[in-house]
């Protein structure tokens, strides 16, 4: 599937526009300025920015905490996102937490992030189901990371879709680690997409650090999904290139191994790539990263202007009122 170069263009400017938020989120909390965990998309680019490239208007996602990109492609702004991380009012939140836990908005096609993982999947065959029911073209797509795929309910899930055969997307973000503990000592099978054969479903694996290539598969799963065969499971090898969140300075990852997957950056990868294809010049590349830094500055400057919520705010939008 060829995207048309405007396409092109523009998934170069999320992914540089997921970076620079993603780094500015990492200078905050050192800074002291976000309280509690905040977890970094960094080598997650391609992962988030294609799959989410691949999604209609009606479609819903649910994304992860690594999953930074595909809240800005579906609309979520950089003054939104660092409103949360900051915990103001002014957040989707509403300042209730500080990071990306309950930064959904059913508006832009987002399901909130719930904490245990991997709890969004089945919400997310619940959305799938609920566009079987009313007869909508409509597919829901979620990620899961490679510790989350050894929960009961991510199996429960994959199963029940199959069976099913509900418009979903399922996409296994498989970055090496999940905290401190490598895959090996998870699962003992090369590839996770392997296990889509026990579910009856077909299972791809590809280079989550590439992502056309990434756009490209869940761009068929999607229309698959819609038209009425089924989920897939995708699993998209990557890396993370941080610790598991910024208090986290990841000692048990061998310098080595972070060393060759940073060869292998996203990023610099596609911009080579449009560089080559004579989409990219310096000047372009230049207008475009003083965009995303001007978003970046300016959401700085609107989230730490914002205020905080009262404490009486807490007991707002709540199941049960005293
Ligand atoms: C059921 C459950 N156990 C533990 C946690 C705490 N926790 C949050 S993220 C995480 C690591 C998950 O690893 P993985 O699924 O590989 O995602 P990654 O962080 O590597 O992207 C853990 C243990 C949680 N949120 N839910
Ligand atoms: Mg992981």
């Amino acid at each position: 599937m060829t995207l048309p170069n405007e396409d092109l263009l523009q998934i170069y400017e999320y992914m540089l526009l997921t970076r620079a938020v993603d780094d500015r989120i990492d200078l905050l909390f050192k800074q002291g300025k976000i309280e509690g965990v905040s977890f970094s998309s960094l080598g997650h680019e391609a992962i988030a920015v294609g799959a989410a490239w691949a999604l209609g208007p009606d479609d819903v996602v649910a994304p992860l905490h690594r999953d930074l990109g595909a809240y800005l492609v579906r609309g979520i702004t950089p003054r939104q996102v660092l409103a949360q991380f900051l915990g103001r009012r002014t957040a989707l939140s509403r300042g209730r937490d500080g990071n990306t836990h309950g930064m959904g908005d059913l508006n832009l096609g987002i399901l909130g992030y719930v904490s245990p993982l991997p709890d969004q999947l089945p919400l997310t065959l619940g959305a799938a189901m609920a566009f079987w029911v009313r007869q909508e073209p409509r597919v829901a797509l979620a990620f899961f990371g490679d510790g989350s795929s050894s929960e009961g309910a991510a199996h429960e899930t994959l199963n029940l879709a199959s069976v099913l055969k509900a418009p979903a997307v399922f996409i296994c973000e498989n970055n090496q680690f999940a905290y401190s503990t490598p895959t090996k000592k998870q699962f003992a099978i090369e590839n996770l997409a392997d296990r889509a054969a026990g579910y009856g479903i077909p299972g791809v694996v590809v280079d989550g650090n590439d992502v056309l290539a990434v756009y490209d598969v869940v761009h068929k799963a999607v229309e698959r999904a819609r038209r009425g065969e089924g989920p897939t499971l995708i699993e998209a090898k990557t890396m993370r290139m941080r610790g598991h969140a910024a208090h986290d300075d990841a000692f048990y990852v061998p310098q080595e191994l972070l060393a060759a997957w940073r060869e292998k950056d996203p990023i610099r990868r596609f911009e080579a790539a449009l560089r080559q294809q004579g989409l990219l010049s310096d000047e372009l590349a230049e207008e475009i990263a003083s965009r995303v830094a001007a978003a970046v500055d300016d959401a700085t400057t609107f989230a730490e202007k914002s205020p905080f919520p009262e404490g009486r705010e807490a007991l707002e939008g709540v199941f049960c009122d005293v």
